[in-house]
């Protein structure tokens, strides 16, 4: 064998080694496996034709890995979220309109609705910060810098909740004044299932994951239908 394929063996095994013979050793150390994220679109475009999809739209995952949405809207403060509203839940979301001249009064109405939490409903500040409603309809607002890069929140889904939502994702350097640094949301999903998801300010956007057996191989398959 000539020296180059040695040299591709031994780091092969190398970072074989390194990479998953722990996770083989010790179920301890499974926690390894969090760490593989596979990243998708919320949103695209540009300033001048900003789109409002997801890429993908279809995600099958297993209960290992995490799923981290990001907004690659180039040029333009213009958010999209990631939205988990189950179906038969009783809550009401209150509709956004969203454009780029209003974001004052959102923000307006956003302190308003801080100042009268009401426990039972969703409102403004539920759909602009992270978070989460409880089965029991017990709100919960998620650190929006809590994933491992300090750029959105992450979150556990445990498969009961009646909402969870990312809060606004904002293209990188593209954050208006008075609005959380949030450019985006990670997820891990602890019950198989299929998870609907949607945006709370373009109704057109939708996409399903999939989260599949724990006993199913690592990795997450795509099929990309938002193309
Ligand atoms: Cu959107």
């Amino acid at each position: 064998m000539s020296r180059s394929i040695w040299e591709f063996m031994i780091s092969f095994i190398f970072i074989f080694c390194i990479l998953v013979l722990p996770v083989f050793q010790s179920p301890a150390n499974a926690q390894f496996i969090l760490s593989i994220v596979y990243n998708a679109d919320a949103g695209g475009g540009n300033a001048t034709i900003p789109l409002n999809v997801y890429r993908p739209d279809e995600i099958i995952t297993n209960q290992s890995a995490n799923i981290k949405w990001q907004n690659p809207t180039l040029g333009i403060q213009y958010p999209h979220t990631v939205t988990f509203i189950r179906a038969d839940t009783n809550l009401t979301i209150p509709k956004i309109s969203f454009n780029l001249s209003n974001y004052s009064s959102l923000i307006d109405s956003k302190f308003q609705n801080a100042q009268n939490d009401k426990a039972s409903a969703v409102d403004v500040t539920a759909e602009i910060l992270p978070t989460v409603v409880s089965a029991n309809g017990s709100i919960t607002y998620l650190d929006p810098y809590g994933n491992l890069g300090g750029d959105g929140a992450q979150y556990n889904f445990t498969g009961t909740e009646k909402y969870v939502n990312s809060g606004f994702i904002w293209p990188e350097g593209q954050i208006p004044k008075g609005f959380a640094n949030i450019t985006s949301f990670t997820v891990q999903f602890e019950k198989q299932g299929v998870y609907h998801f949607q945006c709370l300010i373009h109704p057109e956007m939708s996409g399903n994951v999939t989260v599949t057996p724990p006993n199913t191989p690592m990795g997450i398959s795509i099929s990309d239908f938002g193309k």
